[in-house]
Formats: structure tokens, C-alpha cells, sequence
């Protein structure tokens, strides 16, 4: 099967959902990734920051198959073996009393806001259906109908309506703005990006997540925090939410700096890739509004899913991949602002730990940003523009930094080759 083949056959039978670079993946092992005519390439992508372990991690896949072969779904009717050792791991793992386990990230993100609007009207007295959440602009949370009510990206929005009410949206990253709207009636809920992935590695204020927490404390508001790509050491520390902390990684979140959500959100790399998981995890006093009948899925706590994240969730503390993440993120960004400061083509570079983007000194719909990814593919590294004129950077957390010298060296190389062609 050729590229173009491939790529003739999912245009015919696939809906047009996306516009992918014109690569066709084959193989993975952890910073690389293999095309049909068995091209290596880093990648730069990790799926959005699902493959933080890196493709294919033998650990990770040894518990998909050992437990493969022994049950992968009972539904909830039944209890398992598997979840409730993996709901006690993984609540100890981010120390929260409870775990609402799910499949995908918008599934996830879902199960948050409903539970948010459930504790308002049984602990809070808000009147019902008048539930308010708040959230930032320039969100993504996921791709339900619910979600892209609240988006402000038109082409996540358009023709979808009519749209799920009872959400106000506030500028990122204002905190005068996260008062004025959670000191309004009913409000339950601040829903909140700690990075912005999507919007382009939006980096707010140090001390955003940790003032915004203290605000919605003021107002009996829930804080719940979508880490979902930021999550799982992709930041250089655990969670964004444990901010700049100095630990070894996974210290029992006391660090001073760590701001404590009322809902943690994860999703993606919890599984490092292999398989659809997500969770919600709270203390008892918010999860427990949930009773039997009320929520649920038919994948959310297999079997599978419990082994997977389980041993996804040891890499991550075993491999130190929060430190390693820092440690490179560092490296990385000092090199990209040197490219910065020589090419008047790029603007800026952003981000933290290994979620970094490099902006591009062109109009947002110009096609600089795709053909310098375009030419990244030809040279051999894979990402891919958000919001176009943005680079989003974001390799497994597994890389050496000789990897990430060499991939420096490639993006320095094409940017270099982008602007001969330019002329
Ligand atoms: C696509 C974006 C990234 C997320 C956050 C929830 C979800 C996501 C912070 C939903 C998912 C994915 C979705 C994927 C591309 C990717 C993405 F470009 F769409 F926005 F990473 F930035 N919260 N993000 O980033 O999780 O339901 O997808 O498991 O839709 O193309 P999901």
C-alpha cells in the first residue's frame, strides 16, 4: 500500500473530518514513527500529547495484551478484578478520594460539567436547569455538542446548533473577568484549560490557575481543570496545575505550588496511547452526588483500559518523564528563541516543559505555518500547524536531548530552506 493509495482510499470512504498532513503512518516506536514506504520520522506531535510515553512503549503494551487475552469487557453490570485495584492506584496517584473512570477526553469533560450542575442543584440550592459554568474564550474541551456550545471557534460551533445553554464565556487568563462572572447567580463551575493547547499553547500568568482557584473559593464556585493535554508530565511537572514545583515528581501534592482542582480532568496520554481512557477524579463530598443509574458508559472502567493506565501511569513515575520534560522543554525553547532572534519569519515560542509552540510571523491564514510543516515532513519531523500560523511542538516526553538536538537541527535546516524558496 502506497501513500497515495492510502490516502486515495480514505478520502473516498472516510468523512472529510480532518485535513492531514500527506503522510501515511505505519509504524511507532517511542520518538519514532514509520510511513508506508518505511520513512522514519520523529514526531512531534504525540498525537496531541496521547503518546507521552512514547509509540508502542513494551511496557504498556505488555499489559494491553496480557489482559487482552484474559477479559476486556464486562460492562458495569458486573464488578471486574481490574477496576477497583486501578480506581484505588489511580486515586492515591493524584490523591483525590474517588475516580468517575471514562473513555474519551470530551466524554470526560462532559461527566465533569454534569456532575458540576448536579452538586449545584443538591449541595448548593441553585435553582434547577439555572446552573451556570463558566469558561475561558479560545477553549477546546472536545467535539460534543454540549462542548462546542460553548466554543468560540466557529468552525467547531457552525451548523451544530441549537446549542446546550447555561455556560458564559470570559477572556483566558483575567482574573478581574473569572470574578465578575463567578459572582454572578447560580454560577457552579469554572471550567479551565491550565495551558491553552488548541488555542496555541496559550501560557497564562504563573499564578493564573492559583489566584483563579482562590476566587472561585470565594465564591463557593468548583474549579475544574480539563489537564487533558496538559496532563501527565507533559508540562514538566505532573499536572500543569502542580505549577513550576521543585519535587522529584509525584510528591503528595502538598508542593506550595500545586493548586488543588475540585475536578481533575485527564484524558490521552493516561493511557499513553494504546487505548481510549479518560477520568474524572474528586473528593467524595462532589463525586458522591453521583448515584447508581445517573451516569456511566459501556467501555468507562474495562478491564483493558484499568491495565493500560495503570502501567501508563507506573512509566510516567518510573521513566522521572515530568523531569525529563523540563529538562528538554528548557533546552528546547532556548534554541527556538535563538531561531526567533535570527528570522524575522518567526515571532515567538511559547509553552512549558515539552508543550511548546512556535509562532509564525505571518497572517493566521496565510499557509506558512502548513508549508514549513510540509517541509519538516520532507526533512523528517512530523507537527502540524493549530490556528494557522502556529506550530505546536510537543515529542514524547521519552526523548534524549541528542534526539532533541537533532530535531532542532532539522527545524533550524528547514526554516533555513523555507525562506530560499520564499526568496
Ligand atoms: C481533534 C485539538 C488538541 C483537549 C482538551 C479535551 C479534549 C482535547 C484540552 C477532548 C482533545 C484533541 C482532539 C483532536 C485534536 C486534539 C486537539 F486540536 F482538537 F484541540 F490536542 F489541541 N480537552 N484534543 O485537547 O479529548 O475527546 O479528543 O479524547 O479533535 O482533532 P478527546
Amino acid at each position: 500500500m502506497s501513500t497515495a493509495e492510502a490516502i486515495e482510499l480514505e478520502n473516498k470512504y472516510g468523512a472529510h473530518n480532518y485535513h492531514p498532513l500527506p503522510v501515511v503512518l505505519d509504524k511507532g516506536d517511542g520518538v519514532y514513527v514509520w510511513d508506508v514506504e518505511g520513512k522514519r520520522y520523529f514526531d512531534f506531535l504525540s498525537a496531541y500529547s496521547a503518546v507521552n510515553q512514547g509509540h508502542c512503549h513494551p511496557r504498556i503494551i505488555n499489559a494491553l495484551t496480557e489482559q487482552a487475552k484474559r477479559l476486556t469487557l464486562t460492562s458495569r453490570a458486573f464488578y471486574n478484578s481490574k477496576l477497583g485495584v486501578y480506581d484505588a492506584f489511580i486515586t492515591e496517584y493524584f490523591q483525590f478520594d474517588k475516580v468517575l473512570p471514562m473513555n474519551s477526553g470530551a466524554e470526560a469533560v462532559e461527566t465533569a460539567i454534569k456532575i458540576a450542575r448536579k452538586y449545584g442543584y443538591e449541595k448548593r440550592n441553585i435553582p434547577e436547569d439555572a446552573a451556570k459554568i463558566i469558561v475561558a474564550n479560545d477553549n477546546f474541551h472536545g467535539r460534543t455538542t454540549t462542548i462546542i456550545s460553548f466554543s468560540n471557534d466557529p468552525d467547531a460551533r457552525k451548523n451544530f446548533g441549537p446549542y446546550t445553554g447555561g455556560f458564559a464565556s470570559i477572556p483566558y487568563n483575567d482574573l478581574d473577568a473569572l470574578e465578575k462572572a463567578v459572582s454572578q447567580p447560580n454560577v457552579v463551575a469554572f471550567l479551565v484549560e491550565p495551558i491553552q493547547g488548541e488555542a496555541g499553547v496559550n501560557t497564562p500568568a504563573d499564578d493564573y490557575i492559583r489566584k483563579a482557584k482562590a476566587i472561585c473559593e470565594q465564591y463557593d464556585v468548583l474549579l475544574l481543570a480539563d489537564e487533558i493535554q496538559t496532563g501527565i508530565a507533559r508540562t514538566g511537572s505532573l499536572l500543569a496545575v502542580c505549577g513550576n514545583c521543585t519535587c522529584e515528581g509525584h510528591c503528595e501534592r502538598q508542593a506550595e505550588t500545586y493548586t488543588r482542582p475540585d475536578m481533575l480532568i485527564l484524558g490521552k496520554a493516561l493511557s499513553g496511547g494504546a487505548y481510549p481512557v479518560s477520568a474524572v477524579l474528586a473528593d467524595d463530598e462532589i463525586m458522591n452526588v453521583i448515584k447508581p443509574g445517573q451516569h456511566g458508559s459501556t467501555f468507562g472502567g474495562n478491564p483493558l483500559a484499568a491495565a493500560v493506565a495503570t502501567e501508563a501511569l507506573e512509566v510516567v513515575r518510573d521513566e522521572k518523564l515530568a523531569q525529563n520534560a523540563r529538562r528538554l522543554g528548557n533546552i528546547f525553547r532556548t534554541e527556538m528563541q535563538r531561531l526567533v532572534d535570527k528570522h524575522d519569519i518567526l515571532k515567538l515560542v511559547r509553552g512549558r516543559g515539552l508543550l511548546n509552540a512556535l509562532v509564525v510571523n505571518d497572517a493566521p491564514e496565510s499557509t506558512t505555518a502548513w508549508d514549513i510543516c510540509v517541509m519538516l515532513k520532507e526533512n523528517g519531523l512530523l507537527a502540524k500547524p493549530t490556528h494557522g500560523n502556529i506550530i505546536r511542538f510537543a515529542p514524547p516526553l521519552v526523548m534524549t536531548e541528542d534526539q532533541l538536538m537533532d530535531c532542532v537541527a532539522i527545524i533550524e535546516k528547514t526554516i533555513e530552506q523555507y525562506l530560499e524558496t520564499r526568496g
